[in-house]
């Protein structure tokens, strides 16, 4: 059987946990394959909003299994906040979710070298979510990582007392002031890592692949977004790891002519939590209606999201990396009664047109050209089928899958599962 993939095209928080937990339905398998606790998935039913961090978003339905796989980074004290979090929904957590042996786990040193690293860049700073990725996957290239495997070892915590040394030994090489009681941490953290232990691990790989073989559809789950992709997005403003499709081979072992469909999922406008350049962003009265109406605050931070106009050539890219093969539009209901609405459809830079993502995309070089929509009034989130949608979305939709020439298979119009329309 193959394998489908769902990613996010933009700068995260597209809501793809959203469309994970309406698929599982179709899957037997949901397997995140990168990131960390950095992400929040956010999921609304039956009146109740979760927002998950590690765990794959398929957790709440019946019968799918879980995999956390080994491209993902894993801090053993979040993922215990998260598993407390879900002890009220009675799940057999213990059945349903499985955990790569070769996922690295995130030490407390991580998360502080990520806040001394914050620190010392000053107003170049990434605005990181401080969660400890980018450290934990500087020692995973760099050959130091501890991997959950290792847990299983009689002598991990003197591998763990070495890297903390190391570790603490740049910290003060930083020569920033980063307050902290490592004491205070570990203990915590070995706290979690014994509950950690309660759950299965596996060869995620050797378990996939035999899934695969017999006959079990799996869905892989990714995690922030395409422009945050450590290779592809707009570096050095981006998360450490591959949120693009190739993420999904090598953070789950899974072969690239086994993987089938590609669901892309998208906002119908624009948010980038953090720094570094965004097109399209908006200053203005426009941008923060559209953060309010939208609530666009970090799931995991609470920090403001930046908003703007959709930015097709930055969304024509993704789909060319990822190899999108349906598309998937997220909060259109937000854009209700904006009179107008605007698409970026090429950058003139440096004195050319261009409709293609140049190397630097700095405020300075480009400037965004823009296709004007008339909007629509209608209220869409109390809609179930496309024939109710007004000719203005209708248009909208219709311009975007003739530009990016991929359908748009799912329009979404609010939180819930429930407001989730199929075309
Ligand atoms: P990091 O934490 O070191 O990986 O951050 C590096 C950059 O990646 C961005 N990033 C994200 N962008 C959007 N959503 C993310 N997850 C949370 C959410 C974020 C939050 O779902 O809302 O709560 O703030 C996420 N994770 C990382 C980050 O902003 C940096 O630009
Ligand atoms: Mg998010």
């Amino acid at each position: 059987m193959a394998v489908d993939l769902l990613l996010g095209l933009q700068w995260g928080d597209e809501g793809k946990g959203k469309i994970v937990d309406v698929l599982t339905a179709n899957y037997d398998i949901i397997a995140r394959f990168q990131g960390g606790p950095n992400a929040g998935h956010t999921l609304e039913f039956d009146g109740i909003k979760h927002v998950l961090r590690t765990i794959p978003s398929g957790i709440f339905h019946e019968t799918a299994t879980n995999v956390i796989g080994n491209g993902v980074v894993i801090d053993p004290v979040v993922f215990k906040k998260e598993l407390d979090g879900l002890a009220q929904f009675n799940i057999d957590i213990h059945k349903k979710l499985i955990i790569s042996r070769k996922a690295h786990l995130i030490l407390p040193t991580h998360r502080l070298l990520d806040a001394a690293s914050e620190a010392s860049k000053g107003k170049a700073k990434i605005g990181s979510t401080l969660k400890g990725i980018g450290p934990t996957y500087m020692d995973k290239t760099g050959r130091n990582g501890i991997r959950v495997g290792d847990l299983e070892l009689d002598n991990w915590k003197e591998k763990y007392r070495a890297l903390t040394n190391k570790h603490e030994a740049m910290i003060n090489f930083y020569n920033v002031d980063v307050q902290y009681d490592l004491q205070e941490m570990e203990a915590e953290f070995f706290e979690a890592v014994e509950v950690l232990k309660t759950l299965q691990f596996i060869d995620s790989e050797e378990y996939l692949h035999q899934a695969q073989k017999s006959g079990k559809t799996i869905l892989a789950e990714g995690a922030q977004g395409s422009l945050l992709d450590i290779d592809f997005g707009t570096y050095p403003f981006v998360t450490s790891s591959n949120t693009t499709a190739a993420g999904a081979c090598t953070g789950l072992g899974v072969a690239p002519n086994k993987v089938k469909d590609v669901f892309g999922i998208f906002k119908a406008y624009t948010t980038r939590v953090g720094s570094g350049p965004f097109p399209t962003e908006l200053f203005d009265e426009v941008g923060a209606e559209m953060a309010r109406i939208g609530n666009e605050f970090g799931a995991v931070t609470g920090r403001p999201r930046r908003c703007g106009w959709l930015d097709l050539v930055a969304l024509k890219y993704a789909c060319q990396v990822n190899g999108v093969t349906q598309l998937m539009m997220m909060k259109g209901d937000v854009l209700s009664g904006f009179k107008t609405l605007k698409v970026c459809t090429a950058y003139k830079y440096k004195g050319d047109t261009i409709s293609h993502l140049p190397y630097n995309i700095e405020p300075e070089n480009i400037e965004p050209i823009y296709t004007e929509f008339k909007g629509w009034k209608e209220d869409l989130t109390k809609m179930s089928d496309p024939s109710q949608f007004p000719k203005e979305l209708n248009d909208y939709i219709d311009f975007l899958e003739k530009e990016l020439e991929i359908p748009i298979k799912i329009v979404s119009v609010g939180p819930d599962r429930t407001q989730t329309i199929h075309r």
